[in-house]
């Protein structure tokens, strides 16, 4: 990890921001908690696909270049384009990459529990969310992956120190700033990054989630998780990345996928208060 990386990380349990938390291994913050981390097992990389066929040898090839141990699997939503096709071609030729077929476009929250329902089954001891688009940088995973040596969730963070997004018009970063801003101070969550969808999860941490009442189908999916993981006390620390736009195929962000990550944060924050108000301590769930 660089130095700049490691200086920046941040660890969301402990409550500091852009501070130095962590050291190079990622370790220091987690053994003053008093904790000590397993081993981490092998990693699989998930990766959504609806509509990448121009993305995905691409996506593909450069994760099994940057973590050759790493075993990917592409879930798709039986892509019109073919997309599970060139997949399948993939896998053909290759025993780290598998595919999961779906039948239809269940959204992004569906496919990523199939996935990490289908990775537990099968013994991974890692569970990495990662686009198809290009968008979260392979060669940035090496320093996720070693961030969470100590710890139990680690986000790829595009809003702290060291962190930054490349040719995102000005209205995508102000509705990805906003909608963070909304759900860290509606949830009471201390992630600077709480939309961002290219995270590392030990697979005793999604066991602990409790993800079978998770009903988010879109991006709020990620606020979702990300809300249990801290709500449920792991562990959180989030790293700095790069995040750069598509340049091919079209983004699935649509107005209804921001309506329901809207209601779904504002009935999550509404219930929490409501909550407490009433003396319950546990957050509404779905
Ligand atoms: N399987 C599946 N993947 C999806 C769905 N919607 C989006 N994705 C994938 O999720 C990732 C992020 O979507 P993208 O369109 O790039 O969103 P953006 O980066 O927010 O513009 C990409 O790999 C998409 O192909 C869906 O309904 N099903
Ligand atoms: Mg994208």
């Amino acid at each position: 990890m660089s130095a700049q990386a490691a200086a920046t990380m941040v660890d969301v349990c402990d409550g500091h921001e852009g501070a130095a938390v962590n050291d190079g291994e990622g370790t220091r913050a987690a053994e003053a908690r008093g904790r000590r981390f397993g081993p981490l097992g092998t990693a699989l990389v998930i990766i959504p696909t609806y509509n990448e066929a121009e993305n995905i040898k691409s996506i593909v090839g450069r994760v099994r270049n940057a973590v050759p141990e790493a075993h990917v699997l592409v879930a798709d939503d039986n892509s019109p384009d073919g997309t599970g096709k060139l997949a399948d071609e993939l896998a053909a030729g290759d025993d780290h990459v598998r595919v999961l077929h779906r039948k239809g476009k269940e959204g992004l929250g569906a496919a990523y529990l199939a996935g990490f329902r289908w990775g537990v089954e099968n013994g991974y001891g890692v569970l990495i969310e990662m686009d198809a688009d290009g968008s979260h940088q392979p060669e940035e995973l090496p320093r996720l992956l070693t961030a969470l040596k100590g710890a139990d969730l680690v986000l790829g963070s595009r809003w702290v120190p060291g962190g930054r997004v490349v040719n995102w018009p000005r209205s995508r970063e102000f509705i990805s700033r906003g909608g963070s801003l909304y759900s860290r101070v509606l949830l009471d969550v201390p992630i600077r990054d709480v939309t961002g969808g290219y995270r590392a999860f030990r697979r005793e941490t999604l066991e602990g989630l409790g993800l079978d009442d998770v009903a988010s189908q879109g991006y709020c999916f990620q606020v979702d998780l990300a809300r249990r993981a801290v709500k449920a006390g792991y562990h959180v620390v989030e790293v700095p990345i790069t995040f750069v736009e598509r340049e091919l195929g079209d983004s699935k962000m649509s107005r209804d996928i921001l309506v329901e990550a809207l209601w779904r944060v504002t009935s999550w924050g509404v219930g929490e208060r409501v909550g407490k108000i009433l003396g319950r301590g546990r957050p509404p769930q779905s």
